[in-house]
């Protein structure tokens, strides 16, 4: 039922388990609450694959996992330098005479995920009896942002109510809590901003804090960190106070007197996460101050605790009748080494909103003397919610590693928020989690694989897509090349069917307003400019597509020089990404040869096609996959292959209705 996500016990094949028994016939390690956990998920992942019970000894025995953290050692039989707080090595090797497998981390929270990673090994089916392996993570903050309120809705949600039963808590914690501890630190995540950034005041009041406190409680022996979204406005609304300017000394005082009454139940927290001046949220602008005042006062706040803030650049608050995607640099930009140390920006991919494709955010690489923090998504608000299957991996790859030229080539987008092209040591990266009260906890089976796939390339931002949705594949459903294989295929072309069905060419932000759910790239009357989809795509009867170049709003002008250059020229943008940056005649000619009017068809088309090939790979899969997984996933790729219709036809009736031509030879869509 999915409950168990990539955790799953499944019994191994006879082979895999007996090599499986064979290297791990006991376990030695330490008691801390840490370790303790690290040896009991090793105890369930072994008897879930061998049914063998894997005791806890004293002394080494051949075939033992040793458990070894340098906080508890003195002498490491593996060094640990190198590794930091999070990383760990495994390595097999001889210990008084027996050949054992060391599992160790500087830390007891190292050598946890170092125990996710060999039951990785173990349920992906790799060899146990040789590994030399060391694993440490670029980026310090690796973090899950719910947007849960708390009333129990999760904003942009499409698995259920919010997990925090806030009513129950602090006292009642259900087991759901530490499970969902377990699925995060298995991937390396090691933070969690509990509420939404539409904030509420009452997320800080005393009651709120104990209930955190709680939460943070059963989150710390798995090395995860609670943080809180904050409302601009609180001292305002929980005491009363004129105002809520940056400046007035009044109002820093409040804030710190919070600051020192959260850290007084809660040591260890994080920090805090807040939207300020967008989409109605109040924010430091309101008192005619910057984003850097405002976020500077709030790390103050934190700092004697050792607190951080993470400020986020999504903004369109004020009139922006240009061009909506230029707004955060605008913003920003200049405020680029104003900000206090313990302050990160947190920047989307792109500069609109979570749009199927995006070209990276033209910040990344822009504020050399700020360290900037990614946010992506992982539910999927505009690509199908919860029944689509778009797999986000290759998303995630795609921004990561766009290269924004800043400091010449290779000054990838992933060198900008791991710190190393800036030298920053305050490094972060956030997805907005897909996470509910649903069985399967995102809405869907292949829904789990995006949490997945961001925890694993927030670990390790060179991990390909592919190899994440293969170890996700075998864990989820079957190590079996032959199930394998298949479903990582569908996998990987998945989002760009998606791109092609919904906006492809670089198209964007022509959803169904509001629900962003289905197609309405014909919705031209709502009050502001930026909601419609009309202004998104512009099409006319001579063309399509927004000029971001020079000779339009110049949003080219935001990222590096040369990349810039690139940009202007339509021959030289990514085909990808062309009318995201061009507006082009519909007889522009495609790398193809086709013009652009057919090329946009046959996008359509294709994005239709590449779902219906998905049902039938997936029908092939029956013998393999159990019934109700089978089930869910046939009846939502059925669904998915008649709304991808739907946004073909709608799609190409509307840009037909502007165009005035005729559908080429062959097309599918209705006449
Ligand atoms: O993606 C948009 C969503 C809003 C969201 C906002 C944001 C939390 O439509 O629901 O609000 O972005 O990121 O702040």
């Amino acid at each position: 039922d999915g409950y168990d996500l990539w955790l799953r016990n499944v019994p191994a094949d006879a082979a895999a388990a007996q090599q499986i028994g064979a290297n791990a016939r006991s376990i030695v390690g330490g008691t801390s609450p840490t370790l303790t956990i690290a040896r009991q998920e090793l105890q369930r992942g072994i008897a879930g694959l061998t049914g063998a019970t894997v005791p806890l000894t004293a002394t080494v025995q051949q075939g033992a996992i040793l458990l070894q953290s340098a906080a508890q050692q003195d002498k490491p039989l593996v060094p640990t330098d190198g590794l930091g707080p999070d990383g760990y090595a495994i390595r097999t090797m001889t210990v008084v005479g027996k050949p054992v497998t060391v599992i160790a981390g500087a830390t007891d929270v190292g050598v946890l995920h170092g125990a996710y990673a060999w039951l990785r090994l173990a349920r992906t089916g790799a060899a146990l009896d040789r590994i030399d392996m060391r694993s440490a993570p670029r980026i310090g903050l690796r973090l899950l942002n719910h947007w849960d309120n708390l009333d129990g809705t999760v904003e942009r949600g499409y698995a259920g109510q919010s997990i925090w039963d806030w009513w129950r808590l602090p006292d009642y914690k259900g087991p759901r809590y530490t499970d969902y501890a377990r699925a995060n630190a298995s991937l390396g995540i090691n933070g969690t901003v509990l509420n939404n950034v539409n904030a509420k005041s009452d997320s800080l009041t005393a009651a709120y804090i104990a209930k955190a406190a709680a939460l943070a409680d059963l989150f710390r022996p798995y090395g995860i960190k609670v943080y809180l979204s904050v409302k601009w406005t609180a001292p305002m609304e929980l005491d009363g106070l004129k105002s809520a300017d940056p400046l007035d000394p009044a109002v820093a005082a409040w804030w710190k007197a919070k600051a020192d009454e959260i850290y007084k139940a809660i040591p260890d927290f994080g920090g805090f996460l807040v939207k300020a001046n967008s989409e109605g949220q109040p924010g430091p602008q309101d008192y005619k101050r910057t984003h850097a005042d405002g976020a500077n006062m709030l790390a103050a706040a934190v700092k004697p605790h050792g607190g951080i803030v993470m400020w986020r650049a999504f903004v369109y608050a004020h009139d922006n009748p240009d061009d909506r995607a230029k707004q955060a640099y605008s913003d920003f930009k200049p405020l680029d080494g104003q900000f206090a140390d313990n302050v990160i920006v947190q920047v989307k991919n792109g500069a609109i909103d979570f749009q199927p494709r995006e070209p990276f955010h033209p910040l990344f690489g822009a504020m050399p003397k700020t360290p900037l923090m990614m946010e992506f998504q992982i539910t999927k608000e505009y690509l199908g919610q919860s029944t689509h299957l778009t797999y986000l991996g290759t998303l995630f790859e795609e921004t990561l590693k766009s290269d924004t030229l800043a400091k010449g080539k290779g000054s990838t987008v992933a060198k900008v928020i791991d710190g190393s092209l800036e030298g920053h040591k305050l490094t972060g990266i956030a997805g907005v989690a897909n996470i509910g009260v649903d069985r399967d906890w995102s809405g869907s089976i292949f829904n789990q694989a995006d949490w997945y796939a961001f925890g694993r390339m927030a670990w390790d931002t060179d991990l390909t897509a592919e190899a994440v949705a293969r170890e996700w594949a075998a864990q989820t459903f079957s190590p079996d090349p032959r199930v394998v294989a298949p479903i990582v295929a569908m996998m990987m072309g998945s989002r760009e069917a998606a791109v092609d069905y919904m906006t492809p060419l670089g198209l964007a932000h022509i959803m169904g307003t509001g629900h962003h759910y289905g197609p309405a790239p014909w919705v031209s009357e709502l009050a502001r400019p930026e909601w419609n989809p009309v202004y998104y795509h512009k099409a006319d009867k001579q063309g399509i597509g927004f000029d971001r170049t020079r000779t339009g709003s110049n949003a080219t002008g935001q990222y590096a020089p040369a990349l810039a250059k690139l940009l202007d020229n339509p021959k030289t943008t990514p085909e990808r990404e062309l009318l995201w940056f061009h507006h082009l005649p519909w007889d522009y000619r495609l790398q193809s040869g086709e013009t652009l009017w057919d090329g946009l068809i046959h996008h359509y088309d294709r994005g239709v096609e590449t779902v219906a090939a998905m049902q039938r790979d997936w029908a092939k899969l029956k013998p393999q996959v159990d019934a109700e997984r089978f089930a869910q996933v046939e009846t939502f790729l059925a669904i998915q292959h008649r709304e991808a219709q739907w946004w073909r036809d709608a799609c190409i009736a509307y840009f037909q209705s502007v165009s005035g031509r005729p559908l080429p030879a062959g097309s599918a869509a209705p006449a």
